[in-house]
């Protein structure tokens, strides 16, 4: 497949919550214009869509997005030339769930979780998604606050249960995360622990990689590789990091990271939608205009992945052969030092876009239009 075939087939899905205000646990910096219901998301969803011609999914997190009629949303999403994608359950954000959610001491507190995460798959039935994706903040601030084993056998019949309401072709993606909010051990930590989750459940079981729920300095694209292999990567929660789970811009702090992540996928053949792997943002605007911010993101993931396209494979796999380092090492910086941004605006113009989706976006006046038009209620944001 071309290059541009390939650029062509890309999809990214962008997450409901980017749109709203949110902010670090110090402040939270409201900005004007921001959407109040689920349904002004979706408007927001679609101009990214509309710039970029490649982000026609929107994923919901419940309970932020909550709606009478998921039908109705669905039905308003899809006029607007975008669709509901993945369903993110949340079970961190009640009194409840202090000492966890699914893995709580209390089967009570379990139950209570496991009904959030069966609501969860209700909803999909009616938005038509395909996705669940999971991700706990349980875990234990001290040695001793509970039993480790005990609380992965919780977390094991929570997941079962989950995954047996599943329909035929929905799945379940597990996100794991080092550390945050719990601070001494984390009960989904690392891709080792959702991975063995996983295959106890099943076929459509699969693992979350969030770009930025690692320790510093872990190679991500080893982990996107070996996930790959197992037929266990199911999807990319994608953001940039410095220091831990920053959510900033895909592509922001390092750029290369995504590309090498990128890479591992087009060696997989894992770019197309068919392949099954769902590519999102997850990723917060606290300080900058949320949609161009967006735009900017799904664009460096595009990026990455276009040079990630021109990587030379045969000369890769020759020089790998050869034990040849520095020609292999050389096929992989050629692809990456490649300005692709000329590529794009073709592929862009060709698709009847505009080649330049930040100015399409500035030039719109959809900025202005719902500062104008977004006056009173309620914005959306879960720390707002
Ligand atoms: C947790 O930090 C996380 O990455 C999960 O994906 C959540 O659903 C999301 O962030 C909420 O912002
Ligand atoms: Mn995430």
């Amino acid at each position: 497949m071309s290059v541009k075939a390939a650029l062509r087939e890309q999809r990214i899905e962008t997450p409901s919550w980017a749109y709203g205000n949110s902010g670090t646990r110090f402040k939270v910096f409201a900005q004007q214009g921001v959407p109040r219901t689920p349904f002004e998301k979706i408007d927001d969803a679609a101009e990214v869509h509309r710039c970029t011609g490649i982000a026609p999914t929107v994923a919901l997190h419940i309970p932020w997005d909550k709606v009478e009629d998921y039908g109705e949303l669905a039905g308003y999403a899809r006029e607007r030339g975008v669709e509901l994608g993945t369903i993110n359950a949340n079970v961190f954000q009640d009194d409840d769930y202090r000492l966890g959610s699914v893995t709580h001491p209390d089967a009570a507190v379990r139950r209570k979780a496991i009904g959030h995460l069966l609501e969860c798959v209700d909803i999909m039935d009616q938005t038509g998604s395909r996705d669940l994706k999971l991700w706990f903040a349980d875990g234990l601030n001290y040695p001793g606050q509970d039993n480790l084993r005990a609380r992965q056998d919780r977390l094991a019949e929570a997941l079962r249960e989950t995954y047996q309401r599943l329909g035929a072709d929905q799945r379940m993606l597990l996100e794991y995360k080092l550390f945050e909010p719990a601070f001494y051990a984390t009960d989904v930590p690392d891709w080792g622990t959702a991975y063995a989750h996983c295959l106890q459940l099943g076929d459509r079981a699969k693992v979350v990689i969030d770009t930025g729920h690692h320790a510093p300095g872990t190679n991500i694209e080893f982990i996107v590789s070996v996930l790959l292999r197992a037929g266990k990567l199911g999807a990319f929660d994608f953001n940039s990091r410095f220091y831990a789970d920053d959510d900033l811009m895909a592509g922001a702090a390092d750029p290369f990271q995504l590309f090498r992540i990128m890479h591992e996928i087009v060696l997989a053949d894992a770019l197309t939608p068919a392949a099954g792997i769902a590519f999102m943002l997850d990723q917060c605007h606290n300080i900058e205009p949320k949609i161009p911010a967006i735009i900017r993101s799904v664009l460096n993931v595009q990026e990455a992945t276009a040079k990630a396209l021109l990587v030379d494979a045969e000369a890769l796999s020759a020089a790998q052969r050869d034990g040849d380092v520095l020609a292999a090492n050389g096929a992989l910086m050629d692809a990456y030092n490649t300005d692709v941004r000329p590529l794009l605006r073709e592929l862009r113009a060709e698709q009847g876009l505009d080649p330049d989706p930040m100015a399409a976006y500035r030039r719109s006046g959809y900025a202005e239009r719902i500062v104008q038009e977004r006056v009173g209620g309620q914005a959306a944001g879960w720390g707002a």
